[in-house]
């Protein structure tokens, strides 16, 4: 069941002037015939326990940690390496004695001397110790918060180190203080990347090369997309960063395209490729049937080879098959149910159409970090190379300014892209909305819980933070984050494994040996619910 309007206001009611204010802005209902603005990516305000994650979360736990074959050091206190020790489930595995090492922790664990005295030391010590025990392609140094606040130097450590063991020694300043939320983290592991790693590798590279850009794996979904890849006859060149190796990255500029999966955290790295060689980049989505059919059409399409295209449907007919029958098994499961989703900066977009295909209804969805074009989309032009050909195509006119390139089109040819190809608009979550649906952004506690209990959805798609207050309340809550301990969700096989788990969570007896606590306790009305 949806809510109203009315409803809503009624739990904002709560907050005091200011901060009811403040969080209106960050809630919209969906009205299709209005160009429809939400507040995003700003500061949650004090005093409201958010779901965000923080800027050390970002660089380091999302877009660094995911590169196997790299030591990832954690200069700071050791809470931060413990808490963050393999929950991503970002899985790896290396093939002929690669190297792997995922599984380990690597932190200086600051003690109070470091703090007061300086930590630099220690983190020389780190650093040798990490080179002559694990001997790894390349060292990464993130920064937690209080190496920002003592001032140690981790540059010059790396710099130092770099030169006397002979490999790159990677230094991000990535503070957990810095910025609203992990949103600054991927950014400011995206400019170092592109920076330092990118464009100094020179593998050979076969027809239809390709970066899987924003794919962390979780789950294995890397796994999944690149194996419907191979089938097709994609080679590709990295995968940012998913079961992703440092020794990729270094050629990823070799690609013919990229492919953004996540745009939140790589939208940056895909762009500066994009003005420094001019490699277009094309929005996929992995998640849901349709989404990879769509997805792979549009692949196909820019490579515009007939043999590519005949391929692509040959597979996409194979696939589908093949999951037909169990699919029709969980539908049957599914029908009719609802969803709240309250994730990241991307998934409460992207599963949108798989639970759709379900039968499941997205009533509310919202992201914990996303900016307004996660939320209202913005237009890319992901296919037209800029090159001295494309400049010559009197509609696109391309001119560079100090650090960039920028690329103007006539209307008519913009719109005419936006037919051709319909993932080329990045979308944004807004659209995919149904007319009276809420997105809501940086939700809390507080209206998580009020939301659940007027709301009453089959399933709440969220994270560990918030499932189990769910749970506790008889609603399924699965998580988008990490899938619990399951998956691979992404592409043809994980869209069933995902059906699965959803229909059986959502149909257990279990729910009903809960009392929820609508009732047993009043709700914001004051009134105990009879059902
Ligand atoms: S794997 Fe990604 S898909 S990278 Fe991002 S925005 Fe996080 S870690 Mo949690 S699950 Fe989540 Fe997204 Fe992109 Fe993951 S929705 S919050 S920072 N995310
Ligand atoms: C992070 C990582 C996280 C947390 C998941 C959760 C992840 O934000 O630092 O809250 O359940 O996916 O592991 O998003």
């Amino acid at each position: 069941m949806a809510i109203s309007k009315k409803k809503m206001d009624s739990i904002l009611e709560k907050y005091p002037p200011k901060v009811k204010k403040n969080r209106a802005k960050h809630i919209l209902l969906k009205d299709s015939k209005e160009e429809q603005e939400i507040q995003a990516n700003t500061r949650t305000v004090p005093g409201i326990i958010t779901n965000r994650g923080c800027c050390f979360a970002g660089c380091k736990g999302v877009v660094l940690g995911p590169l196997r074959d790299v030591v990832h050091i954690v200069h700071g206190p050791i809470g931060c390496s413990y808490y963050t020790w393999g929950t991503r489930r970002h899985k790896g595995r290396s093939e002929k004695g690669e190297d792997n090492f995922l599984s380990y922790c690597f932190s200086t664990d600051m003690q109070e001397s470091d703090i007061v005295f300086g930590g630099e030391k220690r983190l020389k010590q780190a650093v040798k110790e990490a080179y002559e025990i694990f001997k790894p392609e390349a060292i990464t140094i993130s920064s937690t918060c209080p190496v920002g606040l003592i001032g140690d130097d981790i540059h010059a450590v790396a710099r130092e180190a770099q030169e006397e063991f002979g490999i790159q020694v990677l230094a991000f300043d990535c503070e957990g203080y810095k910025g609203v939320s992990q949103s600054a983290g991927h950014h400011i592991a995206n400019n170092v990347l592109m920076k330092d790693v990118i464009g100094t590798g020179d593998a050979e590279t076969k027809p239809y090369a390709i970066n899987i850009m924003g794919e962390y794996n979780i789950g294995g979904d890397g796994w999944e997309i690149s194996r419907i890849l191979g089938k097709i006859g994609y080679h590709i060149v990295s995968v940012m960063t998913g079961d992703g190796t440092y020794k990729e990255l270094k050629s990823a500029h070799k690609a013919d395209l990229n492919l953004v999966q996540c745009h939140r955290s790589i939208n940056y790295i895909a762009e500066m490729i994009e003005t420094k060689y001019g490699t277009p980049w094309l929005k996929v989505n992995f998640i849901g049937i349709q989404g990879t059919i769509d997805s792979l059409r549009n692949m196909a399409k820019y490579f515009g080879d007939e043999t590519l295209i005949k391929k692509t449907e040959e597979v996409i007919k194979e696939e589908l098959e093949a999951l037909q029958k169990p699919l029709e098994i969980y539908k049957k499961m599914c029908e009719g149910k609802t969803a709240l989703l309250f994730v990241g900066g991307s998934r409460a977009h992207h599963y949108q159409g798989l639970l759709k295909e379900l039968g499941i209804e997205t009533v509310m969805a919202g992201y914990e970090f996303g900016h307004r074009d996660d939320y209202e989309g913005r237009d890319v032009i992901p296919y037209i190379k800029m090159d001295a050909d494309s400049r010559n195509i009197p509609e696109i006119h391309v001119e560079k300014d100090e650090s960039s390139y920028k690329l103007y089109l006539s209307p008519e040819k913009l719109e005419k892209l936006k037919k051709e190809m319909p993932l080329n608009r990045y979308d944004g979550m807004i659209k995919e909305m149904k007319d009276g649906s809420f997105v809501i952004d940086d939700l809390n506690h507080f209206e998580t819980e009020e939301l659940l209990k007027s709301i009453k959805p089959s399933l709440f798609c969220s994270g560990i933070k918030d499932k189990y207050v769910a749970q506790k309340m008889g609603i399924f809550s699965k998580q988008l984050h990490s899938y619990d301990y399951s998956g691979p969700y992404a592409g043809f096989r994980g869209a069933v494994i995902f059906a699965k788990d959803v229909s059986m969570g959502m149909n257990t007896p279990t729910w009903g040996f809960i009392t929820p606590p609508w009732k047993k306790e009043p709700l914001l009305e004051g009134k105990v619910v009879e059902e």
